[in-house]
């Protein structure tokens, strides 16, 4: 690791007091952190040079994605961390590219919410060897090696989609016909959240996924995935399983376009709880929401001080989520911040 004198930092202490606002307004209780004030700092003493963090972000395919990058530069700029920020449109080798230039640049830390699970080995080992950290932020990947990465904040996908499908079970009395959409194939997400609604459809005998297909994590992609499915399988379809808010409003437009109500003839349940899902159930065309927050600056940037400090920490924060209805949509809207 590198030595700590060398780290050009003038981060002030507010790791413990942000992460206290961050539960306080998320309603997300981390798993493994503590509340208590960090340690003090071993990092250079303030009044010097800003620290340079680098942002290796997916893209802004979902409005969760543009919640996240917002809620990451915000903190940088609350923290006066200098953030080089990086989209790579939904593509890994853009990742790649960017983590290698922040590596050129020689950055203190790197943050990355990896596209995909695989892949990393090379570009970690490099920036491992270039004694820089790097900073898992809202998906995990897999690597033969867990020190080539510092810590990973995220939600429990695989949590969300069981979550998802008991709502949806209770729901429907353990009797229904659906068509998933999937989010980008090969992302953490997509395969766990498909995992955990599979999972909680074991109990149900009368639950039955009868298509499932990649919408990208796009409202786009959801209605076109959608439009095309319903002309397949018509009238059978009773739910609709969206691996994000955005693929399914996309599929509410879809099947409002076949002459059907959404939320009524066909069940919706999805998962980020975004502020247009939140519209979409107090309108009656969504039916239900499971919370994933993209709300982490708080929580990556004291990832980053600890990381840089050679602080110990957890190698893993698990954000909770809770699920939401239409029943409690119209009480809790104005008081949803992303
Ligand atoms: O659910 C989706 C986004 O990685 C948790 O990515 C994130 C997912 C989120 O595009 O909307």
């Amino acid at each position: 690791m590198k030595q700590t004198h060398s780290f050009r930092s003038t981060i002030a202490p507010l790791g413990a007091l942000a992460l206290a606002a961050s539960i306080a307004i998320t309603g997300c209780k981390p798993e493994s952190t503590t509340t208590t004030a960090p340690a003090p700092s071993k990092a250079a003493p303030t009044g010097e040079s800003t620290l340079v963090v680098g942002f290796a972000q997916v893209g802004a395919e979902s409005s969760w994605r543009t919640a996240e990058t917002q809620s990451i530069k915000e903190e940088a700029a609350e923290r006066g961390v200098e953030l080089k920020f990086s989209d790579a449109q939904g593509k890994q080798e853009n990742q790649i590219k960017a983590v290698n230039g922040f590596i050129a640049q020689g950055v203190d830390a790197i943050i990355l919410a990896p596209v995909v699970e695989t892949g990393w080995e090379q570009v970690l080992k490099d920036a491992k060897d270039a004694e820089i950290p790097v900073i898992l932020v809202d998906r995990g990947l897999k690597v033969s090696d867990d020190s080539l990465y510092a810590t990973l904040i995220a939600s429990d996908f695989v949590a969300e989609g069981r979550m998802a499908g008991e709502w949806l079970a209770k729901k429907t009395e353990g009797k229904a016909s659906i068509i998933e959409l999937q989010g980008t194939p090969g992302s953490a997400p997509a395969i766990d959240r498909k995992k955990g609604f599979a999972d909680a459809l074991k109990e149900h005998e009368g639950m039955k996924i009868i298509a499932s297909q990649s919408g990208d994590f796009r409202r786009s992609g959801g209605k076109e995935v959608t439009e095309a499915l319903l002309k397949v399988h018509g009238d059978k379809v009773t739910a609709i399983y969206a691996h994000n808010d955005d693929m399914a409003l996309g599929a509410i437009q879809a099947i409002e376009e076949a002459g059907k109500k959404p939320g009524t003839d066909i069940l919706i349940v999805s998962i980020d709880g975004v502020r247009g899902a939140f519209e979409a159930m107090v309108k009656g065309t969504l039916n239900c929401t499971v919370e994933c927050s993209p709300l982490l600056g708080p929580l990556a940037f004291d990832a980053v001080e600890k990381a840089i400090a050679l602080d110990e920490q957890p190698k893993k924060t698990i954000v909770e989520d809770q699920v939401f209805d239409q029943s409690m949509a119209e009480a809790v809207i104005d008081s949803r911040r992303y």
